[in-house]
């Protein structure tokens, strides 16, 4: 498996040229006729790999379908990803990875999946995942912080996917606290964290993530025309997805390492930059109540500071922020 990872990685980083038979086997410590089963298995696995006797090998494309390797050999982190699972079709990729959690998933350990059945959101609200189309993914995280720290944790990753964004995609997103990402007024991303813990003590946590990637106008359910939309929508490209998993999960493991060094107050700033109609009227809802305040912005802690009419301020650990045009 490493081997296979390697092979692609030196093939993948010669770009259009050819890598010699000979340098591959000395590379990889195997012989000319090994390599050579490499590549039939790459073959089938949607790899369209070129061979030429004198020239050596090359990769002419890369499988439409994501696969393990297209995703990790050129994933640039230190622990996230490491551990991966990939999987066609699931119900949710939250599902899996709780069951591998508590099967004893290290930290870091990611689940993608290409299309899910029941993709699920807050409050058991539904999440779209056309297969195909989008970034559906879950990450574990064992984290030494107290529990109640945890949702720190989903604007933490929601400035990572912001950054992934702008980088890969130079698409200007906007965080919406606490847990999607916007652009242009339009649903791109969701964020959906749960936590198993004891009193005092975080077993592990569960970053969802879903990202609308490659949908056209078309593919967007007809419920969520309105309010939802996807990079190619808005920017008129299409991605490898590979690419912006291997990026976001760089993005995601830099903001994590920082948070875990410095606290929360390391990744404010950054979340202010990105934050989404800060200092403008919404409607805040909570359990029971509803009613207009302005944004202020966020605590040290990362909970929600709004102020109402009479100029009365409230910090919110938990509620939803909605306005006038409708969204959610
Ligand atoms: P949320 O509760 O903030 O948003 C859910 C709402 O968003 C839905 O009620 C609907 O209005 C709208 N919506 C549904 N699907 C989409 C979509 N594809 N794009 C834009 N808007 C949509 C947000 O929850 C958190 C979503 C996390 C999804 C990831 S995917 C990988 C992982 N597995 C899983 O089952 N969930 C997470």
């Amino acid at each position: 498996e490493s081997t296979r990872k390697k092979l692609i990685t030196l093939l993948a980083n010669a770009k259009d040229s050819f890598v010699s038979g000979q340098r591959l086997s000395e590379e990889l410590h195997i012989s000319r006729a090994a390599i050579w089963k490499h590549m039939k298995a790459l073959e089938q696995e949607g790899y369209q790999i070129e061979g030429v006797s004198r020239k050596g090998y090359r990769i002419v494309s890369f499988p439409d379908k994501m696969s393990i390797n297209t995703i990790q050999w050129d994933l640039h982190t230190k622990w996230l990803g490491q551990e991966m699972y990939y999987k066609n079709q699931v119900d949710s990729t939250q599902t899996i990875a709780h069951q591998l959690a508590r099967e004893g998933a290290d930290h870091g350990t990611v689940v993608v999946a290409d299309e899910q059945l029941k993709g699920r959101g807050r409050l058991h609200r539904p999440w779209d995942s056309q297969k195909g189309k989008g970034i559906w993914m879950s990450l574990i995280l064992r984290p030494d912080i107290e529990p109640q720290r945890a949702p720190q944790l989903t604007l933490a990753s929601a400035v990572s996917i912001t950054r992934m964004l702008e980088k890969v995609c130079q698409a200007e997103a906007k965080i919406k606290w606490p847990n999607d990402i916007f652009l242009n007024d339009r649903k791109l991303a969701g964020i959906l964290t749960e936590m198993q813990a004891e009193q005092d003590l975080i077993e592990y946590v569960i970053i969802g993530m879903g990202i609308n990637v490659n949908q056209v106008q078309e593919d967007i359910p007809l419920s969520l025309q309105d309010i939802a939309t996807s990079v190619k929508i808005e920017t008129g490209s299409s991605f490898q997805r590979e690419a912006l998993i291997q990026d976001v999960l760089k993005e995601i493991e830099t903001v994590y390492d920082q948070f875990m060094e410095e606290g929360f107050s390391a990744v404010k700033p950054y979340w202010e930059k990105a934050a989404y109609r800060i200092g403008e009227t919404v409607t805040v809802k909570t359990r029971n109540l509803k009613w207009d305040a302005v944004l202020v912005g966020i605590q040290e802690d990362g909970a929600l500071i709004v102020e109402d009419q009479s100029g009365k301020r409230e910090i919110l650990y938990s509620a939803e922020i909605d306005w006038k045009r409708g969204i959610k």
